[in-house]
């Protein structure tokens, strides 16, 4: 009876169809959705922290509003993409506890610190336009919900891009000591960017599996192909120097070829040993507990809140 479904299940997906919550789907299917709707959660969350430090610090009024905005827009796409994979029966606490005890993954490149407000430009422009390309391709999906919210997130990520577009320009186009300090900001974060996409095509476990289902609608490397096609062109055009000497595209086969970005360090982030897994995850313990007393008082507004001893 399953094969039956299965076959049917597969045919609404190469018909282009969408499959909705109630809807009759392998188990495989559900759990690898789970996994990446929550590991994309996760990372939004965690994601505002490393610009979030910026806000106090942001050179002028105009700036801070505009990165409070942003980052406001960060913490509301997981709220989008938590309610998503909450549709397959994981729920919000089960999660956030997995995200705290370092069970479920988050993007490795918010492990990375943020020494200057450069950093904060590099990453509004950069890392974003990573995400917009990887969610672009993944909105025309096959699963509903997670689709409808990539919609909505791409269209607030088109206006982050801007905003940080206009930050790397303004920068890039100022004074010799700001020039230094973007350029500084974008050796810092290339390797990071290189990997955002995650592992090559070859060392990828899950892509076979998410791309037969459409859940995944472009592999790791034609991600960062597209990307390194659509932003080399623009970080070169306002002056700034790419840090990989090898990185050129080869006019014979269309590529790009750059220097294997090390695998084994973003190994080790994405299992938790990295610059700032330690602190990140700590942030993230410390709202769980100071929002406790909400949580209970929601459930039960009777109840009496006793803060556990540290
Ligand atoms: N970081 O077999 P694959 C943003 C893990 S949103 C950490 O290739 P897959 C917005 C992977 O989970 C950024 N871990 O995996 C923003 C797996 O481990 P597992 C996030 C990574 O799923 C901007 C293992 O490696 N975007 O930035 C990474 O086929 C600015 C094997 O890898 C999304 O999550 C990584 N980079 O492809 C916010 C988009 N790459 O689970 C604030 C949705 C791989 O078996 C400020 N996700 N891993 O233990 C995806 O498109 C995919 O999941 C990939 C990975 C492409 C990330």
């Amino acid at each position: 009876e399953d094969a039956v479904k299965l076959a049917e299940f597969e045919a609404r997906i190469a018909q282009g169809e969408k499959i909705e919550p109630d809807d009759w789907m392998p188990r495989l299917y559900r759990m690898q959705l789970i996994r990446m709707i929550e590991q994309h959660a996760h990372s939004e969350i965690i994601g505002a922290l490393p610009e979030g430090t910026w806000i106090t610090r942001a050179p002028g009024f105009r700036r801070k509003l505009a990165l409070m905005a942003k980052v406001q827009d960060e913490v509301g796409h997981a709220q989008l993409l938590y309610s998503a994979a909450e549709t397959l029966g994981k729920s919000r606490e089960e999660m956030l506890t997995d995200l705290i005890n370092g069970k479920s993954k988050y993007s490795n490149v918010f492990n990375y610190p943020t020494y200057t407000w450069a950093d904060s430009c590099i990453i509004s422009w950069l890392i974003d336009a990573g995400a917009i390309v990887n969610q672009m391709a993944n909105s025309k999906g096959s699963y509903g919900p997670y689709c409808r919210a990539l919609e909505r997130i791409c269209a607030e990520e088109a206006f982050h891009l801007k905003y940080g577009h206009d930050s790397v320009v303004f920068m890039a186009t100022g004074s010799p000591a700001q020039r230094q300090m973007v350029q500084e900001a974008l050796n810092r974060w290339w390797s990071q960017i290189m990997t955002f996409f995650g592992p090559s095509d070859k060392l990828s476990v899950h892509t076979e599996t998410l791309m037969r289902w459409k859940v995944k609608m472009a592999s790791n490397d034609e991600c960062r192909q597209q990307y390194l096609d659509m932003y080399v062109p623009k970080i070169r055009e306002i002056g700034l120097t790419i840090p990989d000497p090898h990185l050129h595209k080869n006019e014979q086969t269309g590529q790009w070829e750059y220097t294997e970005p090390d695998w084994e360090e973003f190994r080790k982030v994405i299992n938790g040993d990295g610059p700032c897994n330690a602190e990140r995850l700590g942030v993230r313990r410390m709202a769980e507990e100071r929002g406790a007393w909400v949580r209970l008082a929601l459930k039960n507004p009777t109840a009496k809140y006793v803060r556990p001893l540290a």
